[in-house]
Parts: C-alpha cells; structure tokens; sequence
C-alpha cells in the first residue's frame, strides 16, 4: 500500500485515536496529493486493530478550501474526491472532523462525508460552486440535503453563501460548536468523546431525506429571476431533487450533472474571474514596501468624495474630509452618514460602530491645513486640470515629506498634475467606481515618475478597504473609461443606424450585463457624458461619425434618472422608454441622411463586443494595462461585465483572433476610420495565439 503523501497528509496515533493532518499551503486546497494522502490513510487506519477513531484536521489556515481549481480543466486524476468522500464515509471506524478556518466546496464535502463533525468558532461553510460555473461534484448535493432538508440545502448549494459555526450547527450541518483551542487538541477531544460515546457519530448517507417539491420550485424560480444567465445553479437543483432516491443513484445523477457543468463555457469564465481577482496583484512594485496609511484626507465631499471618505471610514481608517465652504461640507458629511446608515441596514457594521466613526474616526473641515498629519490624501474635486494643479500645489506645500497625494480623476494627465508638485514620486491616480463604498474596482494610475513603493501603497490601501486594485498607464480615460468610450461609440452608431437604445440595452442584458449601455447613462447621468464630449469635440477628427442624440436629449435638460427624464421616462412605474427620444433620433438620422435598418439582437452584441475588444487591444498594445486579465479585472469590478463570460479578453478568447479579425474588415467596408484593426490582433491571428497565452507570458 502506498504511504499517506508525507508532506501533504500526515498520521499521528495517541493510543486508540488516529489524527489525519492536511498540510497542503496556502488554503489546503484538495489537490491530487491531498486526495490520494487521505484515502491511503483512511485504509491504512482501518485496518490498524490499533486505532478505533479517526479525527480529521487542517494545519494552517483551514481545513480544506474545497478541491484544486488549477485542475479544472485538465485530465482528471485518481483518485476522485468522490471516491475519497465515499472512503472517508464507509470506513468502518467512526471518522469526524474538526472544520476551522474555512471548509469550502470539496471541503465541506469531506467533512459531511465523515460522521461527526466539530465546527470551530469563526469558521466559514459553504458550497462557492456555482460561483464557479459547477455544482458540488462529490457528494454535497446528496448529503447537505440529508442533514439539512432541501430547503435550506438548496439555498446553500444554489447561492454559494458562507455560513458561520452557529448557523451550520443551528442547520444541522455541524454537530458541535467550540470557541477554544487548536484544531488538533479539539481532534484530540471529539476522538475520545466518541469512544466515551459523549458525541454521537452516524453516516449521512443513511439519512432519509423528506420531500419538499415546494422548496424545489420556488429554487428555480428565483434563480430564472435573479441569476437567468447562469447554466450550474439550476443543475445544482435538479442534483438536489435526486437526493430523495437511494444515495448512490442520487450520487450518479450529481456525477452526470457535475460533468455537464464542468465543461461548459461558463465555468472557464467563472474560474478565469476568481483568478483575474487574485493575477492583478502580481505587480512590478510586488517587493517595494509600502508605506503605513492609517490617516487620509478626502478633498470634495461629492458623491465620490463621500464615497471614498466611507469605504475609508468603514475600513477603520481615521479620515479628514475637506470641502470649500460649510454648506458643501455638510452635504458631503450627511452622505457619508447616509452611507453607513446603509452599512449598518446590510448588517456590515452596528449602531455603536457607526456612531464611534462618526464622532471619532471622521474630521471635516474647509481647511486644507488639516492636511498636515495626513497619511495620504486624495483629491475627489470636478474635473477641471486647473483647479487640479491648483490644489496639488498646496498640497504640496502643507502635507509632510513621505505623503502619498492621489487624484481621482477619471481621465486627466496624472503626469501634468504631479509635475507642479516637488515630488512626483509621491503622486498617483487612485480612480474609485461610483459609488465608491460598494463598487469594488480600484485603477492605480501610475505617472512616469511615481515612486514603486507609492504604486505598492496604492495596492495595500485597496487591500485594506476589500478593493481590487488593477495597475494602469496614464492615458485619457485609463483603462476602463478609455475603452468604455469606444464601444460607446459604437452603441452610438448602431442607434443611428437603425437599432433602439431599448433594444441595443436589452441585447447587452440578454448577453449578461446587468443594464445596457443606455440606461446606464442614464443612471450615472446623462450630462457626465456630454460634457466629456464637449471637452473632446477640439481634437475629434473629421472622419468621425457622431450621435447627436444624447446631446439633444441634455439640451433639454434631460439628464437621466436625476431628472426623471433620459433615454428612459422614470416616474415611480419603473423605467420605460421616453418617447419623445424617438423623434430626436429619427431628426438625427434623417440630417445624416441615413436610412434605419433592421439589426438582430447578435449583430449589436458582436458589434458592440467587437469594438470593447478592440480597444481593449490597443490598451494593451499602449502598455496602459499590464496584462489582458487585468482588463478582464477592470471590467468584472468596475463595469458589470458578466462574471460567466470572464471579461473582454477572455470572451475574445472564445471567439478567437480571426473571428474577431475577420469583423473588423467586415465593419470597416462601412465605416475604416472607427473600424481599425489592432496591431496586436493581427500577431495574435497570425501567430494563431490567445489573449491567456499573454497573460502567462508576463
Ligand atoms: N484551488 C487552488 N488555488 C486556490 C484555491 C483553490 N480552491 N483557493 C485559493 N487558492 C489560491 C489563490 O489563487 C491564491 O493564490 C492563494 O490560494 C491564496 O488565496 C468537488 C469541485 C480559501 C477563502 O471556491 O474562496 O470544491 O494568487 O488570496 O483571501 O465539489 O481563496 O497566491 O497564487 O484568495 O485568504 C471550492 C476558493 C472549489 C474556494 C482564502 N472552493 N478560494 O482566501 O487567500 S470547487 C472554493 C477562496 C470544489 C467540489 C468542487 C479563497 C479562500 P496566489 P487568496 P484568502
């Protein structure tokens, strides 16, 4: 028999008690050694006359995070964790676990696998699956419902929501709650508590399960309602309904299931965005030290201004918020407060806590010289390089030597606004999402002369307010806003050319956005984008085409949702569409001598996709993004992109260069000035290359 994987699982005996050990860093995530180390073990101890208990434990930080992600994809290998599960369970020792840290997926199904299970406090359970295009694939799907019911195993199992020791006891997913000591002396102690028979053990499989077709129905229900794009979660359902049969058809069934997810599209787009999550990190300035933020200043208390103030605030950051005058700065401070009374009703923070950062964690003043202690201040003020360089000139002159100054602009030269300060090296872009506490993406624009160990505070200070930041190059609109201008443009022109913004939104949703382009200028406002565009209208060139309709619609003083009035008519029904746009975009077809054609709902999404990848090239081909899959990261956090399709560059991917290619030269018949093909698409397409391949390289 081959021996445990000394690295990967250990054995230590204390008389009649077996403990099998899991020592597999950073998560014990269940790779092939780790499957193969326990079910050699399991059989080693079962049968050692020797040993009448085992008790299972993770060393490090967890228990088991569930299996090897970087496996998917590739040719299984043996053993399978269902095989393992299935060891674990007809072993004819009593078998438990000690689950501390996090017990996920594949983790959690080798813990109820086992007959007894100790959850310890500050534990975190749950099935992430189907947020990774699959469903439970060894056994979860037929054993939670077993000791759960299917209600709550279908809310687990369908959402992919994390629950604490208390809750997994109060469900009946753990027997046992402890609040003290390691993971190996409460091993240690269940072990013998199930010799003196003071923990009760049982296999789960024998467990009846009751019928509840009600639950079953109302599962799919909400989930073509709140994730209908999605192929796993109603996968995830049927699995569950098959747990009412003898376990192991319920089993085959969950296999069958499992397989059919395991190869689909959505689940290497759901795995590439866990990865994008974590890829963006590796930056040049990975081994720079960054510098202790424990005080910042945020300059304009506006929506992101506050925003910013409050996700500083909520990460337990003391915050110095300045504005002009008293009365802007009592608006910027009532949104903040308005923000945490949000925090404390989604139940991240209480009363006390909200009170404690209002009265103590929160300064606000109108003036600037309160900037002086500051860790690093970030200027949140309109759009204007003037009143920009201004402010970063006395900032410059008030804060002290080693603060880090940030700009959040969207779009303006973060090189112009630090050459008028006498340190550069300190300056930077910090561009938050609006609205600033929720959104989770964070560009940290990099200016020519900014100091490695100023980029890598900008990456810790994401860290500690649960952002994800994306490294980009200074150019108009960095990364996100650069490339969201471009396919703007070309939802502009399929408008023109004959589609509606109803449809050209409803295409995009259909496709997995969670609101097309149209109702989300309406949402962020609908003059955000006309005054972009009247600062642009110097340098656009000739061969440009235009869409004046958004303009017509703000010379009326529509501005979207604000006004009640946009693309859309907002007036406590729910959106639906202004008419009056429609006679505004028949007038601006008709100046344009243009007659409106029919465009399926697959014509405006290629078009539309086409032109986000194309730009997206060219950001890469620039340098302004590191990497394709930071793109993929900018979209995913900061611009709703579909998790399933795993951003622009991974979506371009599945269609590959050619195809992409090829459109480029089939639109560029009409229109060769918007239509241009990227350099970097044509050495991809030549080299028969991918977007990932690059990803690796670098
Ligand atoms: N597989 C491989 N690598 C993993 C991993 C995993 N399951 N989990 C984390 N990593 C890597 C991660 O990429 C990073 O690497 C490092 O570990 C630290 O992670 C059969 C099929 C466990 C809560 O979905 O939720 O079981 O970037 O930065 O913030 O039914 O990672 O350093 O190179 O995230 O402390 C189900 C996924 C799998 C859990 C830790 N399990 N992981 O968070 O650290 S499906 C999951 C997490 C399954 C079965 C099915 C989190 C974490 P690098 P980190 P963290």
């Amino acid at each position: 028999m081959t021996e445990p994987n000394a690295h990967v699982v250990e054995i230590e005996r204390d008389g009649p008690v077996a403990l099998i050990s899991f020592d597999n860093p950073p998560v014990n995530a269940a790779s092939q050694a780790l499957r193969q180390g326990l079910d050699t073990a399991i059989r080693q101890l079962a049968d050692d006359d020797a040993i009448e208990v085992i008790a299972l434990y993770g060393k490090g930080r967890s228990f088991i995070a569930g299996a090897d992600i970087r496996e998917f994809g590739k040719p299984p290998r043996a053993p399978g964790l269902t095989e393992v599960c299935n060891t674990v369970e007809t072993c004819a020792k009593p078998v438990i676990s000690v689950l501390h840290g996090v017990a996920l997926g594949g983790g959690l199904e080798v813990a109820l696998a086992t007959h007894a299970r100790v959850a310890v406090d500050g534990v975190s359970l749950g099935f992430p699956e189907v947020t990774l295009g699959i469903i439970p694939g060894a056994g979860g799907t037929q054993r939670a419902p077993r000791l759960t019911g299917i209600a709550d195993a279908l809310d687990l199992i369908t959402t992919g929501r994390r629950i604490g020791a208390k809750e997994a006891h109060e469900l009946g997913l753990v027997d046992r709650v402890e609040t003290e000591g390691t993971p190996r002396e409460l091993a240690l102690t269940a072990a013998r508590d199930v010799l003196s028979g003071a923990l009760p053990t049982r296999r789960t499989r024998e467990i009846e399960v009751a019928a509840d077709d009600a639950a079953l129905e109302a599962a799919r229900a909400r989930i073509a309602k709140r994730q209908p794009h999605l192929f796993s979660p109603l996968k995830a359902v049927d699995a569950v309904a098959a747990s009412r049969r003898p376990y192991a058809e319920g089993e085959a069934t969950e296999r069958a299931l499992f397989a059919e997810c395991i190869d689909s599209p959505q689940r290497a787009g759901l795995v590439h965005a866990f990865f994008a999550e974590r890829a963006v990190g590796k930056i040049p300035e990975v081994h720079a030290h960054p510098r202790a933020v424990h005080s910042i200043g945020v300059i304009g208390g506006g929506t992101m201004g506050s925003g910013i103030a409050t996700a500083a605030l909520l990460a337990g950051l003391d915050v110095t918020l300045a504005e002009r005058d008293q009365e802007a700065l009592d608006r910027g401070t009532a949104t903040i407060a308005k923000n945490l009374e949000g925090a404390v009703k989604r139940g991240k923070i209480d009363d006390a806590r909200r009170d404690a950062i209002l009265s103590k964690a929160l300064t606000a003043t109108t003036d600037l010289e309160a900037f002086a202690t500051c860790d690093l201040v970030i200027e949140a003020v309109f759009e204007d390089m003037e009143v920009k360089k201004d402010l970063f000139a006395q900032l410059d002159r008030i804060c002290r030597d080693g603060a880090v100054l940030a700009t959040n602009t969207s779009y303006l030269d973060v090189n112009e606004i630090a050459a008028v300060t006498r340190r550069p090296g300190d300056v930077l872009g910090l561009h938050f999402f609006s609205p600033a506490h929720v959104m989770r993406l964070l560009e940290v624009v990099v200016g020519e002369k900014t100091a490695p160990e100023v980029v890598a505070t900008g990456f810790a200070l994401a860290r500690k307010l649960g952002k994800v930041a994306v490294r980009a190059g200074v150019c108009d609109g960095f990364i996100g806003n650069r490339i969201l201008a471009h396919y703007k443009k070309a939802a502009d022109y399929l408008m023109l050319d004959g589609a509606s913004p109803q449809q050209i939104d409803r295409a995009m949703e259909n496709f997995g956005f969670a609101m097309g382009p149209f109702a989300v200028s309406d949402l962020a406002g609908l003059d955000i984008g006309w005054a972009a565009r009247k600062r642009l209208a110097p340098t656009r060139p000739e061969a440009e085409r235009y869409n004046p309709v958004a303009d017509r619609i703000c010379e009326r003083g529509w501005f979207g949702r604000k006004t009640g009035k946009g693309f859309y008519v907002y007036d406590g029904e729910g959106p639906r569409p202004n008419p009056e746009v429609d006679a505004i975009i028949d007038a601006a077809r008709a100046e344009a001598g243009i007659t409106p054609r029919e465009f399926s709902e697959q014509e405006i999404v290629e078009r539309y996709m086409t032109a986000m990848i194309s730009e997206a090239a060219r950001v890469l081909e620039d340098g302004i993004a590191l990497r394709p899959i930071d793109i993929d990261a900018v979209f995913l956090f900061g611009y709703g992109f579909p998790r399933h399709h795993g951003g622009p560059m991974h979506y371009a991917d599945t269609l590959g260069a050619h195809a992409i290619l090829n459109r480029i030269q089939e639109y560029a018949k009409e229109d060769n000035h918007f239509w241009r093909i990227p350099q970097l698409l044509e050495e991809l397409a030549a080299q028969d290359g991918t977007f990932a391949q690059m990803n690796r390289e670098t």
